[in-house]
């Protein structure tokens, strides 16, 4: 019903490998002629696994009840650039904050399927918290490795309190994925990383909830670190225009942080892959990513659904954050990269006036208190009295 095949050279390759021989990037395919669609597309009880029969899992998953996640309408955005529809998923609503869930449901319960005892995983923070959760539910054993002191605050703490052993590298997530994957085929700990194929096709029902709930977007605007989300989105849309389930494919337009722009860098050089970055940077910590694994497919899904990639700066970061949080979505920095690289590129005159977008904001608000207070201010302190309440208000 599915196969593990190699993007470069099509090998089939084992069920448990993370990368074929010849260095490629591994896909799952799913048989899809051979598929019985169980589901309607009706907009209701959206889920992961709703999708179930897309998925490739032989066991009862391990399910802490994500996605579903709200599709929200920004007509004030809509007006002020000229847009017919602005959609934002907040993919921040899921049980532990990020859309990295999707992922970590299937790829846990591939861990149980495999027997595996022990997971891993380096992370900008939101893979180890997520990782650490499902690893809790199903009872297994998490190691987490961090760039230390490059985390948010609220990642660091879901990934401890959940039980993961975590590490701090003196070293940033590049040398933190490095050294996972040489760590986990030396001691056969099962590495949950986006290389590992499986999480992308838990990733991949962000498409199918959209066009469950919209139908087929136009353009789809998400940030892009290490490429795994864009890749897996697109996925999801090609697999149901294989289905004749929807007829176009949505223009995957990819953000990232100006300092950390490898695959837009190689998107305006007409490249199909990056030249890594070595110290990127942004207070977008969570997309302060360098050498992305997933470029060769984060490219492709770019260039064949004609979309874009663009850079924003931290500070098109923060504004786009409040104004989000202004529309009642509190997002971390990372997840308004999305909507500040829309309006970016909408006023460039790189967006038509009749699309209907879907931004994803892919991360909590409260993964990173830090730099929310440090942009909006502290608190004002008062003597406990109305009079000095009211003389602030
Ligand atoms: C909020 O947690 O890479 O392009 O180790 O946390 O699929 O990597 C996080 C990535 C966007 C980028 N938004 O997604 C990690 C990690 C948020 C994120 C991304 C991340 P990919």
């Amino acid at each position: 019903m599915y196969s593990v095949k190699c993007i470069e050279c099509g090998k089939e390759n084992s069920e448990e490998s993370y990368n074929c021989e010849c260095g490629g990037l591994l896909e799952v395919r799913i048989n899809l002629d051979q598929v019985e669609i169980d589901f309607k597309l009706n907009g209701k009880d959206l889920s992961v696994w709703k999708y179930r029969s897309l998925l490739p899992v032989k066991i009862e998953p391990i399910s802490l009840k994500e996605g579903g996640t709200p599709l929200y309408r920004l007509e004030r955005l809509e007006k002020e650039l000229g847009i017919r529809r602005i959609y934002v998923k907040h993919e921040g609503l899921n049980p532990s904050g990020s859309f990295k869930d999707r992922g970590m449901t299937v790829g846990v319960t591939k861990a149980i399927e495999f027997n595996r005892k022990a997971v891993a995983c380096a992370s900008t923070g939101n893979t180890s918290a997520s990782m650490a959760m499902y690893a809790a539910r199903a009872g297994l054993k998490a190691y987490v490795l961090l760039p230390a002191g490059k985390v948010a605050l609220g990642k660091v703490a879901q990934a401890l309190m959940h039980g993961a052993e975590v590490i701090g590298i003196k070293g940033n997530f590049d040398d933190a994925l490095r050294i996972i994957r040489e760590v986990c085929d030396r001691l056969r700990i099962y590495l949950l990383n986006s290389v590992n194929p499986f999480r992308l096709e838990g990733q991949k029902t962000i498409a199918y909830e959209i066009v469950d709930e919209i139908g087929v977007p136009d353009r789809v605007v998400l940030p892009v670190g290490n490429a795994g989300n864009i890749s897996a989105i697109y996925k999801g849309f090609k697999e149901f225009l294989e289905l004749q389930l929807i007829e176009w494919l949505p223009k995957m337009t990819g953000i990232q942080a100006e300092r950390s722009a490898p695959v837009y860098k190689a998107f305006i050089e007409k490249k199909d892959n990056i030249e890594p970055v070595s110290n990127p940077e942004t207070i977008a910590t969570a997309i302060r990513i360098g050498n992305p694994v997933n470029a060769k497919k984060a490219l492709k899904a770019i260039y064949e659904s004609k979309g874009l990639a663009e850079i924003v700066s931290d500070d098109e970061i923060i504004s786009a954050q409040k104004l989000l949080a202004k529309n009642g979505i509190g997002v971390e920095p990372a997840s308004a990269a999305s909507v500040a690289g829309l309006i970016k590129l909408a006023k460039a005159g790189m967006i038509e006036s009749d699309e209907k977008v879907v931004c994803i904001t892919t991360g909590n608000l409260l993964k990173d208190p830090e730099t929310a207070i440090k942009v909006s201010g502290e608190p004002k302190i008062v003597e406990a009295s109305v009079e000095k309440v009211m003389s602030l208000m």
